[in-house]
């Protein structure tokens, strides 16, 4: 039977957070606001305003409403020219392999991701057309770790929430995946992933068996 794939962006795809953390950093540092990775780390699958919530929360400040959207555009702007530069090089080891296996077995292939940005790094990293569905930022009303988004994907592709799978490395994008009813699979620290079905530090570790096992069952 067909299932759906469905994988986040930032951490899982490519490693946009050292992109973010430094034009976040450079807009703390503009409202005397200290942020460190350990900060960075806690904005991994949070939208754009919340991320800037947090951080004025972190700074203990209150801004008005018209310089939180100038703020947002400001970070947004230098987010995108780290982006404007990203290639194929940037893509984490064997997401390629991963893809291609679940496209030669006609299985769903969807990402799944807060940002707003998704579709422009799809298209440096020169993924776009490996997926049969993109759900990023601009289809959503509610973030991670509310489902929204991978039900969406689901819907899309035409494949019930217990027969997809998500790809995630964040705490917010497990919960999302596990209240959606899909099995979660954790990218990264298993200390930080444990609520995942099943934990891997990177691609190279999930061998094409395993991925036969979650298409046959
Ligand atoms: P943007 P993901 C998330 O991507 C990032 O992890 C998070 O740090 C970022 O704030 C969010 O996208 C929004 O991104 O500012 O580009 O709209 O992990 O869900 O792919
Ligand atoms: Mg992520």
């Amino acid at each position: 039977m067909k299932k759906a794939f469905i994988f986040d962006l930032d951490g899982v795809i490519v490693d946009t957070a050292k992109y973010h953390f430094l034009a976040w950093q450079n807009l703390a540092t503009s409202l005397e606001i200290s942020f460190s990775e350990e900060q960075n780390e806690q904005l991994k699958g949070v939208s754009r305003v919340r991320s800037l919530e947090k951080i004025l929360e972190w700074g203990g400040k209150t801004i008005s409403e018209e310089r939180f959207t100038k703020l947002m555009s400001e970070k947004n702007e230098e987010y995108l020219n780290y982006i404007s530069r990203m290639d194929t090089s940037e893509i984490l080891p064997d997401v390629p392999r991963i893809l291609d296996y679940l496209i030669s077995k006609e299985q769903g292939v969807a990402l799944g991701s807060a940002s707003k940005n998704a579709r422009i790094i799809l298209e440096k990293v020169e993924l776009y057309d490996k997926f049969h569905s993109i759900v990023d930022g601009t289809n959503v009303s509610k973030a991670k770790p509310d489902p929204e988004v991978f039900l969406i994907g689901a819907e899309a592709l035409g494949v019930s929430p217990e027969n997809c799978v998500v790809f995630e490395d964040s705490v917010a994008g497990i919960q999302a995946a596990n209240s959606a009813n899909m099995i979660s699979i954790g990218i990264g620290n298993p200390s930080v992933l444990h609520e995942a079905d099943y934990i891997f530090k990177d691609f190279t570790e999930i061998k094409e068996e395993f991925i036969d096992t979650l298409v046959t069952t």
